[in-house]
């Protein structure tokens, strides 16, 4: 494939106005109708009706076209072009497809015996000929037609018209979605399952049916997909005043899935890991990701649905707002739930999760051969850039407008885009232009976080005068060059300070110039290379506490001693920089055990450790945020060169040493946390479990017996999936010899259930090597392959086996005769024939190879050679492993 840019954008000279879509479903041949209205786009260059078409076999073509050229066809590199005059043309192609050989789960698949479709970004095409683009919003009218026994349910977007029999035991169904829509929003399911159902009404009155459509022995499982949803409609209404516009809206779980979900109007499709839930299967970690990806999908109804991308450059449009309304979503969710006492600590665990994912993530892709800004500037595989940066990077650009223009002037904000673009396909600059004329504000360097990428750094220094009692704060930003972008400008960054004095209180905050100190934390608009702040009126020497909250996606360059760690950690009355103390103090200590700097943890952090993880003030899920090492994913980045087992030493032993040192605190930890009564799915429940599971991991780690013995009787006697799991990960991450029997119990307990069996896969996969006695990870790795329930075509079994190697066992898959990337080779490989978008995202894990120490490269280069000229390899990953060469 070519790549393509973002600067050729142009419109295309013919759209679509309706579609009547017709589909007789066959798993090995389904004939697809269609029906187009096209339309002369007055906004082009004249030009030939362009329609994309992919592994479709055409069966018939009809074009009935205003004026003399209708009908001259040509098919080139994918597109069909056909010259048509006047201003409109009615096109008819009929197609056959083969679902049943679609093992790339893009367009229409089968799966456990149902017809699924997945169209974003570039799957219609491969249903069957269209100007597949989201700049083209069509009205769709579709009939399906199926064999009743097998497929007694179908379903599309928006309303159902009528159903009915049909001879030879089909039945048929049509529905008709009165809002436009691009193609990659078209859905279709044809299937067995059964619905559970809601009648709500909306804030202006409307009845709407919800439904969670699953598979039949799964209806025990919906009900927290149902009220996630619930939840988030009301959210959206009383927080954005966006309320649902349709009669139905429907979620539908699939077990094959190369994603989280899909936003498709009116019908959402869910991977089953994102719906399905009851407490002996899932975890508190399960519960909270399907409300939050359930909102998630919901929330794009408008911010995608309604208001939509010009291109697939603008992904971020859509997908970076939404990711920060479901992080606000979950944040208000969390608070509420946590009462008026507890809701900022609430709040800040919260976002102590997302920035985790985004340092962990997003840093690394931004300091590698793939990173991109979040509007990337060129692809050659949209579906590559369904990334962290546009994600997660693209959510914090959004919060940090968010942050710039208060709650209010964002709402307006808002408000004013959806008046303009309702019912359009646009672009970054629209959504950002509509928040500055809202609030009066001038945008234009802050629309630099759309074209650089690479995480910025922000400098801080501090200069105290105690005659004068000023502060001043230097603050100076540099960006690191990243493929193609060598030099950088300054960004408009929001740092968040507060200031706190000797006696761990913050003060107010006065600047030269102001008559009166204000608030305690105040938000700097850093937008110069450099510039200093100077705070005045102070009595003594603060202690400064910068980025509070995380108010902007850098990193913080600050010189800070051990004993300001600590006191920070002790003191910071932000929760988020009180937890990201204990962070840089770990990170310092764990990389300083990895580079040789240091021979054991110092007695100084574990003082400093343990008291924060038993003050009692401090709610249980923030002091288990709190005794969380840093994600190795992120430490490793910080490391230069990267030494996978040399960090994999250091944190065994950090870990050992935390276990050991404060055993007695863990084993208290373990009875003051136990929840009782029956399971039920609460925020602070969540957190009592979260911090009794890491109590239990620490000590497993030190071998502590009376930790182990307590492991291996909560897996006994657990009643919930959480404690479950947990006990068996504590053990799995030891050295007692309870582990293998443990894991064995677990598998034949859970033999038949395959959400669950993901997580037995991913555990082993993700398993450190404790003792010498124990076998190489990949050994494992290999013989799990060998399971009767693993399927390298099913991708949650691919990600949570592979991709847990992969991407979480640095130490492991790196190890030193280089097997984890042969065997890397021959997995990306072999995926690549099945599912290239999976390949792809397995093929990511070595794109950062040359950060590595020198014997690594050597061994990570020639796999990724051999890659690159392994015959037929898809674009997909011909764009990573080419990059990553590069
Ligand atoms: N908008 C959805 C993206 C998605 C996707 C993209 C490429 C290939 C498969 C896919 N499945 C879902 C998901 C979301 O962000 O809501
Ligand atoms: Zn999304």
């Amino acid at each position: 494939a070519p790549t393509i840019r973002r600067a050729d954008y142009q419109p295309l000279a013919w759209t679509v106005e309706r579609i009547d879509l017709h589909f007789s479903l066959d798993p090995d041949a389904t004939l697809v109708k269609s029906r187009m209205v096209c339309v002369r786009n007055p906004a082009a260059e004249e030009g030939p009706i362009r329609l994309w078409g992919e592994a479709l076999e055409r069966l018939s073509l009809l074009v009935e076209g205003a004026g003399p050229a209708a009908g001259t066809v040509r098919e080139a590199d994918g597109v069909l072009e056909i010259d048509a005059g006047g201003e409109r043309a009615v096109v008819e192609v009929t197609t056959r497809i083969d679902p049943r050989a679609n093992t790339t789960l893009s367009g229409l698949y089968l799966s456990n015996g149902g017809f699924f479709t997945q169209c974003e970004a570039e799957g219609f095409r491969r249903i069957t000929y269209f100007p597949d683009r989201p700049d083209v919003m069509a009205r769709y009218t579709v009939t399906l037609e199926a064999d009743r026994a097998a497929c007694p349910v179908l379903l599309s977007n928006g309303n159902l018209l009528e159903e009915g029999d049909l001879p030879g035991g089909r039945h048929y169904a049509r529905w008709e979605d009165p809002f436009p829509k691009p193609s990659y929003l078209f859905a279709l399911v044809a299937a067995k399952l059964v619905a559970l159902e809601r009648t709500v009404a909306t804030a202006s009155g409307r009845e709407v049916l919800l439904q969670v459509w699953v598979e039949e022995g799964n209806l025990d499982r919906s009900e927290h997909a149902m009220e996630s949803l619930i939840h988030s409609m009301r959210w959206d209404e009383e927080t954005f005043g966006l309320e649902l516009d349709l009669d139905r809206f429907m979620i539908v779980a699939v077990g094959d899935f190369n994603m989280g979900a899909m936003e498709n109007k009116g019908l959402n499709i869910f991977n089953t890991k994102f719906v399905l839930a009851k407490p002996d299967t899932a975890t508190d970690v399960d519960y909270e990701n399907i409300e939050s990806v359930v909102a998630h999908e919901y929330f794009h109804n408008w911010t995608g649905n309604r208001v939509t991308c010009r291109d697939w450059f603008q992904l971020t449009l859509k997908e970076g707002l939404t990711v920060f309304r479901d992080q606000q979503f979950s944040a208000d969710m969390l608070a509420r739930a946590a009462g008026p006492e507890g809701a900022v600590s609430a709040r800040a665990v919260k976002r102590i999760d997302d920035v985790r994912v985004l340092r962990a993530a997003q840093f690394a892709e931004d300091a590698g051969p793939m990173a991109h800004p979040i509007r990337p500037d060129s692809y050659r595989e949209i579906n590559n850039f369904y990334t962290a940066t546009v994600y997660e990077k693209g959510a914090e650009v959004i919060r940090m407008l968010h942050t710039l223009l208060g709650t209010e002037g964002f709402r307006n904000g808002m408000d004013l885009y959806f008046s303009y673009h309702d019912g359009q396909a646009v672009t970054c600059d629209d959504f950002v232009e509509a928040m500055a004329e809202a609030n009066g504000v001038d945008l234009d360097q802050f629309m630099r976080w759309y074209e650089q990428a690479g995480t910025p750094r922000v400098k801080a220094s501090g200069a105290w005068d105690a005659a004068s009692g000023t502060y001043a704060l230097t603050l100076a930003q540099h960006t690191p060059p990243t493929p193609g972008q060598p030099e950088k400008q300054p960004l408009v960054i929001p740092v968040a300070v507060g200031l706190i004095g000797p006696d761990g209180r913050d003060r107010p905050l006065r600047l030269e110039g102001e008559s009166q100190p204000g608030a305690t934390t105040r938000v700097l608009a850093l937008t110069a290379a450099g510039q200093t702040f100077r705070f005045v009126g102070l009595d003594a020497e603060p202690v400064p506490s910068l980025l509070r909250g995380f108010s902007a996606p850098v990193v913080l360059e600050l010189d800070e001693t051990d004993e300001r760690l600590a006191f920070r950690m002790a003191h910071d009355a932000d929760p988020f920089n009180r937890w990201d103390a204990a962070q840089r103090y770990a990170e310092r200590v764990i990389l300083a055990l990895a580079g040789g700097q240091a021979s054991a943890v110092p007695q100084a952090f574990v003082a400093a450790f343990r008291a924060l993880l038993n003050d009692a003030a401090l709610d249980p899920a923030f002091r288990a945020q709190a005794a969380a090492l840093p994600a190795e994913a992120y430490l490793l980045e910080r490391m230069s060169p990267a030494d996978p087992a040399a960090l994999r030493a250091a944190l065994i032993a950090t870990m050992r040493t935390l276990g050991g040192a404060l055993a007695d605190d863990w084993l208290a930890l373990i009875d003051a946390m136990r929840v009782d009564g029956a399971y039920r799915y609460h925020p602070g429940d969540a957190g009592r479990r979260a911090l009794g599971n890491l109590a239990l991991r620490y000590l497993a780690a030190a071998g502590d017996a009376r930790g182990l013995a307590a492991a291996s009787t909560r897996f006994e006697s657990a009643t919930d999936m959480t404690e479950r799991f947990g006990a068996l990960a504590a053990l799995v991450q030891s050295t007692s010899p309870a582990r293998e029997a443990a894991l064995a119990a677990f598998h034949e307990r859970y033999r038949d259930d395959a959400l669950v069996l993901d997580k037995w896969f991913a555990l082993q996969a993700g398993a450190w090597r404790w003792d010498d006695a124990v076998a190489p990870t990949l050994e494992r790795v290999r013989a799990l392959m060998a399971d009767a329930a693993f399927s390298l075509s099913n991708p949650n079994k691919v990600y949570a086996l592979l991709g847990t190697f992969f991407r979480a066992n640095a130490a492991e898959f790196h190890a030193a005769d280089g097997s984890g990337h042969a065997f890397w080779a021959e997995q990306v490989v072999a995926l690549d024939a099945k599912n290239p978008q999976v390949a792809a995202r397995m093929a990511r894990a070595l794109e950062n190879w040359c950060r590595y120490a020198p014997a690594l490269q050597s061994s990570i280069r020639p796999q990724l050679e051999r890659v690159l000229a392994a015959p037929g390899l898809s674009s997909d990953v011909q764009e990573i492993v080419g990059k990553a060469l590069a």
